[in-house]
């Protein structure tokens, strides 16, 4: 099976399973898309970062009721902050958002703390793998390389905030790994909407050098057929 996707279709073998494909939904946090969390508190606007919600919701509840796996990611430090680099405190605390520091929703980017929460309208079910990590990728400290291997995962269907940094993190880092990434273009956003396209274009270079792109309602319409 494959969905319509650019610049090909997706997955490049037509290898796709509920058992070897999981939808990944990256830092659906208050801290990067709720009133007083660390993007609030840098200043951006929250519409661009809270889009991607309801077609996360959508999709989300059809490949769970399809049975593929689903899996979320949580960017946050732990509460001594022993995992937290100087500079990315030094940086956040330039622009107003320092994390570890007290804010509207708790300490931002503390395990733990309210704003470090996934949203409400994506909770994760008690079965779905949860990865909480340090940095911007979903595989850099974290044991996500080794649940995917494990759960014989080789596709990866990524969503979730924000486009230009976590996800293209973990996307350019999956695809190095050797699995095979679909970006959900409508399911994810950036804090920029520019940087939100510039980034499905990168994907889009070279007959998909990280693989392809394509929008919530052709995955819907490829797997409501299964
Ligand atoms: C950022 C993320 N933008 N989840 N984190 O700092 O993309």
């Amino acid at each position: 099976m494959f969905i319509s996707a650019e610049p090909y279709p997706y997955p490049y073998n037509g290898d796709l399973r509920p058992g070897n494909t999981v939808l990944l939904i990256i830092d659906m946090q208050t801290d990067f898309c709720g009133i007083g969390g660390y993007v609030d508190k840098m200043g951006y606007n929250l519409s661009l970062t809270r889009a991607p919600i309801e077609p996360i919701a959508k999709v989300l509840g059809i490949m769970r009721d399809k049975g593929f796996h689903i899996m979320h990611t949580r960017e946050g430090h732990r509460r001594d902050l022993a995992d937290l680099p100087a500079n990315k405190r030094w940086r956040s605390r330039q622009i107003g958002a320092g994390i570890g520091d007290p804010g509207p929703c708790g300490k931002i980017l503390v395990r733990g703390e309210p704003g470090w929460e996934i949203i409400s309208e994506l909770a994760p079910l008690p079965e779905e793998t949860i990865i909480d990590k340090p940095g911007k990728g979903s595989f850099y400290a974290t044991d996500l390389d080794l649940i995917l291997k494990g759960k014989g995962i080789q596709n990866i269907i990524l969503s979730g905030i924000t486009t230009d940094v976590c996800v293209h993190t973990t996307m350019r880092d999956a695809n190095d790994r050797g699995y095979e990434c679909l970006l959900l273009s409508d399911c994810t956003g950036a804090t920029d909407y520019a940087n939100h396209l510039a980034a499905l274009k990168m994907i889009q270079m070279q007959g998909g050098v990280f693989g392809t792109v394509a929008d919530s309602q052709a995955l819907i319409e490829a797997i409501e057929t299964m």
